[in-house]
């Protein structure tokens, strides 16, 4: 391998999949982006639009040039539709590491309708196989790191381990992948992922990690705020915006925070930056040939009203007027369990993350104020229902 990889990122116009793409860059790597700008079409679809208007990908790869002197390549197609695109751009680009994000990445737009949860594995199922033939054909010693989910595992009674777990089943002992129950037709979706992909690493030698993240919250890196142009995308609707940054947003908008249900239902949770420095260690520290190797990518465990307080109280030290409001569940699912998930492989090798704290929600909100006027509140209240 090159001493700085070729890195291929796959969803590059995406919320997270943009400011990934000028970390590497900025480092040195050399950086292409794929994406068919689907999320944009799916946005428009049911009128969620993000915060603020986000430039094309290419004028944010000309700004980037302009400031840095760096070029990003940018391929637009389907890697899921369009094999012919993927094998081509694997074969003109000849990635060392590979960071996959293009996936429909919302749990409610897959439970919307057949058609949406179609889509939503069709999608992410058949994209993830082109990939895995498109890396065996041109580049099989190149590095998979694949975004899964922590909602892959759901909330078992017992711990949740990295990927795999050691049985001892009637006095025989085996490692087999942890057992699954995910959500959502979109969580669904990412355990049909993980399961091809390892089967591609034991059957043909290809390296994969599968990061299992977390919920992601936050709306700056190093490089997003460093020009007004390269800003990413901020969802806070009720498809594809998520707890922490929905919550933020109600609070400034004087909209009572959507906790679905009790509240007590817990999940893993990560900055944005601790996202890019994940992906990071990953690429860096790659497994070894035929590994399928499994990362827990979160750093802290909070429940849904815990955030919501959390919210609420920095909120206040704002001068906002915030209320929380527990809304009649439109999902499926426990809202009080045991909830015990390890991440100890990132911060062994080396993770240090950026825990949640006042000043950041608060940074955050003094962002949100900015675009005040632009929050539309007719697309908070949650109304896709998982059992319609
Ligand atoms: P996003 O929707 O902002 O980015 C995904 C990008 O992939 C979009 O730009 C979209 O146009 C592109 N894309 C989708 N299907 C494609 C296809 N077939 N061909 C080419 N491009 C395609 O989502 P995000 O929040 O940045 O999430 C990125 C990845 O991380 C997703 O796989 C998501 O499931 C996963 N993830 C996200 C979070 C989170 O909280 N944001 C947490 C855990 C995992
Ligand atoms: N929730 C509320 N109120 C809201 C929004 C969400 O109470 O307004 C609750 C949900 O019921 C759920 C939890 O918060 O219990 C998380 O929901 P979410 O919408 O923040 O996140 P989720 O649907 O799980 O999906 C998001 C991303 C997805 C990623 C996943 C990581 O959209 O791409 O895979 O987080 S994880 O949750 O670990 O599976």
């Amino acid at each position: 391998m090159n001493a700085k990889p070729r890195v291929l990122i796959l969803g590059g116009d995406g919320y997270l999949g943009w400011p990934t793409a000028m970390h590497f860059s900025r480092q040195g790597y050399e950086v292409a982006i794929v994406d068919n700008l689907s999320k944009r079409v799916w946005e428009a679809e049911f009128d969620s639009m993000p915060l603020w208007h986000i430039p094309t990908i290419q004028k944010r790869m000309r700004v980037w040039k302009q400031k840095t002197g760096k070029d990003i390549k940018v391929f637009i197609g389907d890697i899921s539709t369009n094999h012919r695109f993927t094998y081509k751009v694997f074969e003109d680009f000849k990635p060392d590491a590979v960071i996959h994000y293009a996936e429909q990445p919302s749990a409610p737009y897959s439970m919307h309708s057949r058609e949406k949860a179609v889509d939503t594995q069709l999608n992410n199922v058949a994209g993830t196989l082109n990939v895995i033939f498109a890396m065996r054909k041109f580049v099989p010693h190149a590095h998979l790191v694949k975004l899964g989910t922590m909602g892959e595992y759901g909330t078992p009674n017992i711990d949740i381990e990295e990927g795999w777990l050691e049985v001892e089943h009637k006095g025989r002992k085996d490692r087999v992948l942890f057992p699954k129950l995910p959500g959502s037709f979109y969580h669904l979706s990412k355990v049909h992922d993980s399961h091809n992909i390892e089967f591609a690493c034991r059957i043909w030698g290809l390296k994969a990690t599968d990061l299992n993240q977390g919920v992601v919250y936050g709306i700056e890196t190093e490089d997003t705020k460093s020009h007004p142009e390269l800003l990413t995308s901020f969802h806070y609707d009720q498809v594809f915006g998520t707890a922490l940054n929905r919550f933020c947003v109600q609070a400034v908008a004087g909209i009572p925070l959507t906790v679905y249900g009790k509240g007590g239902q817990k999940r893993g949770f990560l900055n944005i930056r601790d996202t890019l420095q994940c992906v990071q260690i990953a690429v860096d520290n790659p497994p070894k040939e035929g590994e399928f190797r499994v990362f827990n990518q979160f750093t802290e465990v909070f429940s849904i009203l815990d955030l919501a307080n959390t919210v609420k109280k920095a909120g206040e030290a704002l001068g906002l007027k915030v209320t929380v409001n527990n809304l009649p569940n439109p999902r499926v699912e426990k809202e009080e369990h045991y909830y015990n998930p390890t991440n100890a492989s990132l911060l062994k090798l080396g993770l240090k993350p950026s825990l949640l704290s006042n000043e950041l929600i608060n940074s955050m909100m003094v962002k949100i104020k900015e675009s005040k006027h632009q929050i539309d509140d007719a697309n908070i209240h949650p109304q896709i229902k998982w059992r319609q």
